[in-house]
């Protein structure tokens, strides 16, 4: 495949070249793909590679996200839904509204998947996350249980003065299935310094999302961007996920978070005043497809993207629309008011509309229907 990329740099036309022939792409490549502007290349490559590694399907999951607390210790300055545990509209759900939540959706649609996570509350009892897991899984055999970032398994271990492989050994055997991959945000140290400093390392949530796969807990990895980090933070965070999945192989798939500053800290401070570009998202969604050739899925996270450029993103690498998430909560929070659930016709749609064949997927990407 040829590139014409002679308008800016011949030197993107070669890396790309190599990307699709299936590759794996150098730390400093990746950062000459990330400073360049060529988004329409990017993106000719991006799906190029996605057709080579998983054809024209393009998937989705019925769901529902659940936060089963918002009062938070961490205080992140890109955080717009936590509360202090004094604020009146702090929360934490008891079991029984969770349970009488996931009744509803079942009753809606025939959800396969719940979604569970809430925020690093210091009054919660590790046995609240036993007893989710347990009751959910007692009243839903059948429902996937997608729940706990590696966040708040740090936590929850520390809190109980346990180790990370007890917490995740004690929450597989009351019926966690997999884990989402939230809390990676940017995996380097001096930017959490900044935007997370109350959170877990970069290698501390590396190792969670380690020892989670080598207990059979397959994950989702997630990265945030469009905040303070640099166009090689982004690179090097997508390369270490890269590097963690050759070892063991359990990340299930990508998702780029495009941040949200309203009524952030770092909006507050002025340090972020706009959300992500559509270019700027197209540009990562096709990065994180040329640089992670070990990962099949690559998602078009409509919440944070709005349904409309998640749709074009599935022509810029993207194979996934997420799910149909019943009530989103944390970019909701952020100002992104238009996008909190989905219907099936809406993403069957959407998929259609780009040229590509909807199904409905399980939380590990099998195929459950064939939407026409
Ligand atoms: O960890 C927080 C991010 C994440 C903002 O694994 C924000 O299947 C944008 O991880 N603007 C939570 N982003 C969401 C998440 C997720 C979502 C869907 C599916 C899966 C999965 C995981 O949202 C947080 C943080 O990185 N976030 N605040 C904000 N203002």
């Amino acid at each position: 495949m040829k590139f014409n990329s002679e308008k800016f740099n011949p030197e993107i036309s070669e890396i790309l070249e190599r990307a699709v022939k299936g590759e794996k792409i150098s730390e400093k490549d990746g950062i000459v793909l990330m400073n360049s502007n060529d988004l329409l290349n990017l993106g000719i490559a991006a799906d190029k590679i996605r057709k080579n590694k998983v054809g024209d399907i393009v998937s989705f999951v019925l769901n529902l996200h659940i936060n089963y607390t918002n009062i938070c210790v961490s205080k992140c300055e890109f955080c717009a839904y936590y509360k202090d545990k004094e604020d009146s509209k702090g929360y934490i759900m008891s079991i029984n509204e969770i349970l009488e939540r996931i009744k509803k959706a079942r009753q809606i649609s025939n959800i396969s998947e719940v979604h569970i996570v809430g925020s690093l509350n210091q009054e919660i009892p590790v046995e609240y996350y036993e007893n989710i897991l347990i009751e959910t899984r007692k009243n839903f055999p059948d429902l996937t249980i997608k729940a706990f970032t590696a966040t708040e398994i740090f936590f929850i271990a520390k809190q109980n003065k346990s180790t990370v492989k007890e917490i995740l050994e004690r929450f597989k055997d009351a019926g966690l299935n997999f884990m989402p991959g939230g809390g990676a945000e940017i995996l380097n140290d001096e930017i959490r310094s900044k935007i997370c400093p109350n959170k877990l390392k970069s290698d501390e949530w590396l190792n969670v999302m380690e020892t989670a796969h080598k207990l059979g807990i397959q994950s989702n990895a997630t990265m945030l961007y469009g905040h303070i980090e640099s166009n090689e933070d982004r690179v090097r965070h997508i390369l270490k996920l890269r590097d963690l999945q050759e070892k063991t192989n359990g990340f299930l798939g990508f998702i780029p978070l495009s941040f949200h500053p309203k009524g952030t800290n770092l909006n507050n401070k002025g340090l972020v005043t706009m959300p992500v570009s559509g270019i700027d998202d197209l540009k990562v969604i096709a990065i994180a497809r040329i640089l992670l050739n070990n990962f099949d899925n690559i998602r078009a996270y409509w919440v944070m993207l709005g349904k409309n450029l998640a749709q074009v993103a599935l022509h810029y690498g993207a194979n996934d629309f997420d799910g149909t998430i019943g009530n989103e909560n944390i970019t909701y929070a952020a100002g992104k008011i238009s996008e909190r659930s989905a219907d099936i016709e809406e993403l069957k749609n959407l998929i259609k509309g780009a040229n590509r064949i909807p199904i409905i997927r399980t939380t590990d990407y099998k195929i459950l229907k064939i939407l026409d």
